[in-house]
């Protein structure tokens, strides 16, 4: 667990204390940082395979929320995948997480939970967003078009919440996380963001002894990163300290270019080699730092900073997915 992590203090407006707490989606990154981050709070975890409840099908999330009856329920359920994958599944991206999100918020509706915490993400944005952006950002200009599939999905999830909200009265907040990294990342390099891609090439190449790696794009664009175990330690804290009908930004407040990026995670690999840059593959948003103002005044702040997280990160790579390099 991050040291950032702390049972819930002043101003707490929904104790999870003996709640019955679903995580929908606890294998992934995201999930399973969550349910670590849980651990502190004293309150009983429920979580679901795909096998219990393919979330997707309608009939299968009633049927098993019915059963569960979770009172608190967090959703960072989604098909998630960088750049490249976003733009070359498209149907993927919106589908699923529109049928994902429309269930679990709807059912959860039904069955009364008492609150709930939807996932978002910070490309809901416009592509040139003011920055740092601001929540009033949303829907203000054309969204950037390698994931305008995934982030119509996600404005959607939103406007779900806000609508159970009004409609309702359901105590349904959302979170937009900045892109985040960590232990139990995707290191496939078609379809992972760019951390775990970048640390498995320089990993590999060092192990082959090549003379350069190759990273996608120019290098230019500026990208904000949060280790999950802040994150996760964010959305505890909204869903103890937050209910209103806003969604809310949760990021370092820190950006940096995708070459410095690649230069920070080949010192921590140990690669000595040249970088080089793809420019046939996709730039993406030029830009997406986060205005985080909004939770940090709820009293929350990020604890571990990039380069404690890299190498964090790069020790779990080691231990549970890379090939050894023979010395
Ligand atoms: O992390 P990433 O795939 O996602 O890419 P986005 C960030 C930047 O890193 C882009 C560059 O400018 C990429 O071109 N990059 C350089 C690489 N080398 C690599 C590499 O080897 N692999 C990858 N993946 N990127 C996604 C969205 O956008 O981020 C989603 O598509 C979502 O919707 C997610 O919001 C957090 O930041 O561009």
């Amino acid at each position: 667990m991050s040291e950032s992590a702390s049972t819930s203090s002043g101003n707490e407006i929904y104790n999870l204390k003996g709640k019955r707490v679903w995580v929908a989606g606890h294998r992934g990154m995201v999930g399973s940082a969550i349910l670590r981050r849980l651990v502190a709070e004293d309150c009983e975890i429920v979580t679901s395979t795909r096998e219990d409840c393919d979330l997707t099908r309608q009939q299968e999330v009633e049927s098993w929320m019915s059963k569960a009856r979770p009172q608190a329920v967090f959703v960072p359920a989604a098909r998630v995948g960088g750049i490249l994958a976003n733009d070359r599944y498209p149907a993927h991206f919106i589908y699923d997480n529109l049928m994902i999100e429309a269930n679990i918020i709807n059912t959860a509706h039904k069955v009364g939970v008492e609150k709930l915490l939807f996932l978002g993400s910070s490309c809901i944005y416009p592509k040139m967003a003011p920055q740092p952006i601001p929540e009033q950002a949303l829907l203000t200009g054309p969204l950037e078009p390698t994931n305008e599939w995934y982030a119509i999905a996600k404005i959607a999830g939103i406007k779900l919440c806000q609508a159970y909200r009004r409609q309702y009265g359901c105590d349904f907040i959302s979170a937009m996380p900045t892109n985040l990294y960590g232990p139990g990342d995707n290191f496939d390099l078609e379809t992972s963001h760019v951390i775990p891609a970048l640390m498995r090439k320089a990993h590999e190449s060092k192990k082959n002894g090549d003379e350069e790696m190759t990273i996608w794009g120019s290098g230019s664009p500026r990208r904000e990163f949060l280790h999950v175990d802040d994150a996760a330690n964010a959305l505890v804290h909204l869903m103890t300290h937050y209910s209103d009908e806003g969604h809310v930004n949760v990021g370092s407040g820190e950006d940096l270019t995708i070459y410095d990026l690649t230069k920070a995670v080949v010192d921590v690999v140990g690669f000595k080699g040249e970088i080089v840059k793809d420019t046939s593959k996709p730039d993406g948003t030029p830009r997406k730092l986060m205005q985080v103002d909004k939770l940090k005044a709820m009293g929350w702040q990020p604890a571990i900073g990039l380069k404690d997280g890299l190498t964090q990160v790069y020790q779990w790579y080691l231990d549970m997915v890379a090939e050894p390099i023979a010395e």
